[in-house]
């Protein structure tokens, strides 16, 4: 398969003036203001000598301005690079050396401006974008509404999504135009998106959640998207009345149960609530069908491989599993020494399909590794099959925490603790939160005679990470409960602070 915005453009809707994106405020962009705004934008960045494979790194507010941006990127072979707006001043550093952009397009008040972060080092073209719409990336006086869509093969990457690593360092996953178009036919059709839909849009786009799934299945279908800067469950509740589907992380449903307008009037012309991202927690999914009738969808997936498995969409949804294999993609459960485990028994998840990713960027050895003999990818993920082939995810083999759909490497923040003055050593852990799944906490050992101040570590620990990954709470003890090989026992650790977050 080829570019995948042309297999956008094979699906736009006959009326180009149906309309792709509402914004809170009433804005209203059709499918032709699409094409136009994209193929503008993509104009600018041939223009500026972008050509394809190039990296262009955007760290930007979300508006429909910077979904034309990404596909302007995809539409001339170019590589999206889409950062999270949250990130603080040095982790921008580690992500501009590891891609070396040929651009970079943020928000005039990124630390990439701010910081001056692009100095000397980095020879990138810097424009900007901001949470409005507007900036230098529109300065352009002779970007043409008519280019056309580059040539690709399937196995060109399209783009390169940062995700943690158990080594505390980010690794970029590339993904390719093939990846992108198989999982968007596979998800377009086992949740039969129409141009009738309205999806209610409040994720970030700089995630496979917010950027392609949701994406992608409004542009399979000429569907709709209400598109909300960010989450505010008031303004869900404002909007749900006019959505068909709604997307979102568990935390999106907890908050909506707790609404108290959340009520059968207002989903009136819902077909479809999804989750995925995190663990939904059986109890949620029964108070929500309870509730409305609606039995949450949950779906299974991750940035190296997009959507793996979904629950159905017509026959039964388990919760607490994520459902069937998608078409054409495998999922096996298998031992330590990569064995195929029977039905039933819990395991390593692997998959398999034109939906796994590349490779990590400039990084061939840790890509072995993620890889077995016959090319399965190993997730790190932990789970069993029943026999009808619904996946149940028990637990993670990687020390990750899941945080309201966002994904903390404790090794990453642990690091940063450790080389703080008066520390001697770091655990981060994840333990049950009412909200967020999972919460964030660390506990430290400092040294003698140093102070512990749990509000200005956390102070310290803001300036050198995105807010949702400094700990809750932070606690001081005289020592960490180690094994004989001296590793921490965060079992132990988990057990002791489970409640603190109770409600
Ligand atoms: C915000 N905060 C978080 C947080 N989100 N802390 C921990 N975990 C989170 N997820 C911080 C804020 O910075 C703030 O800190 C404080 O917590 C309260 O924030 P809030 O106002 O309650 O948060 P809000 O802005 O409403 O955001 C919550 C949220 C958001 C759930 C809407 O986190 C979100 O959009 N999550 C979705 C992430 C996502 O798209 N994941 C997909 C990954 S793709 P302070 O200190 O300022 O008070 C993937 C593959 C797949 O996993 O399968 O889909
Ligand atoms: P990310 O690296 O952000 O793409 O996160 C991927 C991880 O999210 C997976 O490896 C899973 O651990 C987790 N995940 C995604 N969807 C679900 C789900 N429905 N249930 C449980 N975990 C999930």
């Amino acid at each position: 398969m080829s570019n995948l915005f042309k297999l956008f453009e094979e699906r736009f809707p006959k009326d180009l003036l149906q309309s792709f994106i509402e914004t809170k405020d009433g804005k209203q962009y059709c499918y032709q203001d699409l094409i136009n705004l994209t193929s503008s934008i993509a104009s600018t960045l041939s223009n500026a000598g972008i050509s394809k494979s190039d990296r262009i790194i955007f760290q930007v507010n979300k508006s429909p301005e910077a979904i034309f941006l990404y596909l302007a990127c995809i539409k001339i072979g170019a590589v999206a690079v889409p950062l999270n707006y949250a990130y603080t001043a040095s982790e921008l550093s580690y992500f501009l050396d590891d891609i070396e952009p040929s651009m970079v397009i943020c928000d005039p008040a990124s630390p990439i401006i701010k910081e001056k972060l692009l100095q000397k080092k980095h020879n990138s073209i810097l424009l900007t974008l901001n949470k409005h719409g507007k900036g230098t990336l529109f300065n352009d006086n002779n970007a043409s509404n008519f280019v056309q869509t580059a040539d690709v093969v399937g196995d060109d990457v399209a783009c390169i999504l940062y995700t943690s690593g158990t080594t505390g360092k980010p690794k970029g996953a590339m993904i390719t135009h093939e990846n992108l178009s198989s999982n968007a036919i596979a998800i377009h059709k086992s949740w039969e998106f129409n141009s009738d839909d309205i999806l209610l849009h409040a994720l970030p786009i700089f995630h496979v959640h917010g950027l392609f799934v949701a994406l992608n299945s409004v542009l399979l279908s000429g569907a709709t998207m209400i598109f909300l800067a960010e989450f505010n469950v008031d303004d869900i509740i404002k909007f749900l009345p006019r959505t068909t589907v709604l997307m979102g992380v568990p935390t999106f449903y907890t908050r909506l149960l707790a609404h108290a307008e959340l009520n059968d009037k207002i989903i009136k012309n819902i077909r479809l609530f999804i989750s995925g991202s995190a663990p939904l927690l059986k109890e949620v999914s029964d108070k929500f069908y309870k509730k409305t009738g609606h039995r949450i969808l949950e779906r299974y997936g991750m940035t190296e491989t997009i959507m793996i498995a979904s629950n159905p969409l017509n026959e039964e949804r388990i919760p607490g599993t994520v459902g069937q294999a998608l078409p054409n993609i495998s999922v096996k459960i298998t031992t330590e020494d990569d064995k195929t485990l029977e039905t039933g028994l819990t395991g390593n998840i692997q998959v398999a399909g034109p939906n796994v990713f590349k490779g990590y960027w400039k990084n061939p050895v840790k890509t072995q590794r993620e890889f077995t003999k016959d090319g399965f990818f190993k997730t790190g993920d932990i789970g069993f099959k029943n026999v009808n082939g619904y996946l149940t995810i028990v637990g993670r083999s990687k020390d990750l925490i899941i945080s309201g759909g966002y994904n903390v490497y404790p090794k990453e923040i642990e690091n940063i603790i450790n080389t703080l003055d008066g520390i001697n050593e770091s655990a981060v852990i994840g333990i049950p939160h009412p909200d967020f799944g999972e919460g964030v906490i660390a506990i430290i050992v400092k040294e003698k005679n140093n102070k512990f101040d749990e509000l200005n570590l956390k102070k310290i620990l803001k300036k050198k990470l995105a807010t949702y990954k400094v700990p809750k709470r932070i606690f001081d003890v005289s020592q960490l409960p180690h094994n004989i090989m001296g590793k921490v026992q965060k079992n132990s650790l988990r057990e002791k602070y489970r409640h603190i977050f109770d409600e």
